[in-house]
């Protein structure tokens, strides 16, 4: 299978994994990237079966709405009973790296709000130590360059994501060449800078599950 076809196959197995948590009041929460597609136009035929989901971008809010699924407000709907979402990288503690496409803090907050995580991801994905892809760290733009200061200050080369706005309004920086060895401290290091809305560690709130797509098939790793 190549890439496209375990982004599918894991996708399908989130479907799965799911479909006993909804009901006719149920709103779940929906990620963003092409692992994620997968699972919305999966969803599609499921959509009479739950009331609708929250979604962590305006890219996928608008696709949901394109198979007639509604999309609801996080503020109107509270706690969602699962979220599911890609990841760029997830070391064996279930602790991700996400935010290469730009939608972290949404996510980061959906994934706050959910009783269960689920991570959709292709074997590609899978690392020992986090770092390898580039972290994001979302900031808002007048602090765009205190924060790249700041990160330098601590041994970390940041980039200057040209061009991206969030759907916050905000930028982006990345920043390359890491080992993550202890990504709870790290993320709450990071979020500590004045100006960062958030950045892409996903450690303390790590995922519950990952179905991780390979050649074997899709393993489910808790
Ligand atoms: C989202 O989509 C992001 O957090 C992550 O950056 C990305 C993964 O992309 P893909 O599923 O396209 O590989 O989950």
């Amino acid at each position: 299978m190549n890439q496209d076809q375990l982004k599918r196959a894991v996708a399908a197995a989130a479907i799965d994994e799911i479909r006993p948590l909804l009901a006719s009041d149920s709103v779940i929460g929906v990620g963003t990237g092409s692992t994620a597609n997968h699972f919305i136009d999966l969803l599609a035929d499921l959509r009479h079966d739950f009331r609708g989901a929250v979604a962590s971008s305006q890219a996928t809010a608008e696709r949901l709405k394109g198979h007639g699924i509604d999309v609801f407000e996080l503020n109107h709907v509270g706690t969602v009973p699962v979220y599911v979402d890609g990841a760029d990288e997830i070391n064996p503690r279930l602790e991700m790296i996400k935010g290469g496409g730009a939608a972290l803090t949404r996510e980061k907050v959906v994934a706050a709000c959910a009783e269960r995580f689920v991570c959709i991801a292709d074997a590609s994905k899978r690392v020992e130590v986090l770092g390898g892809f580039p972290l994001p760290i979302e900031v808002i733009p007048m602090a765009r360059s205190y924060v790249a200061r700041e990160l330098v200050k601590r041994g970390i080369t940041p980039a200057y994501r040209e061009g991206v706005i969030t759907d916050n309004g905000n930028q982006i920086l990345d920043c390359y060449d890491l080992l993550i060895e202890e990504p709870r401290r790290i993320e709450a290091e990071l979020n500590n800078i004045v100006g960062v809305v958030t950045n892409g560690l996903f450690a303390a709130r790590c995922a519950d599950v990952l179905l991780l797509g390979g050649e074997h098939g899709v393993e489910r790793i808790t």
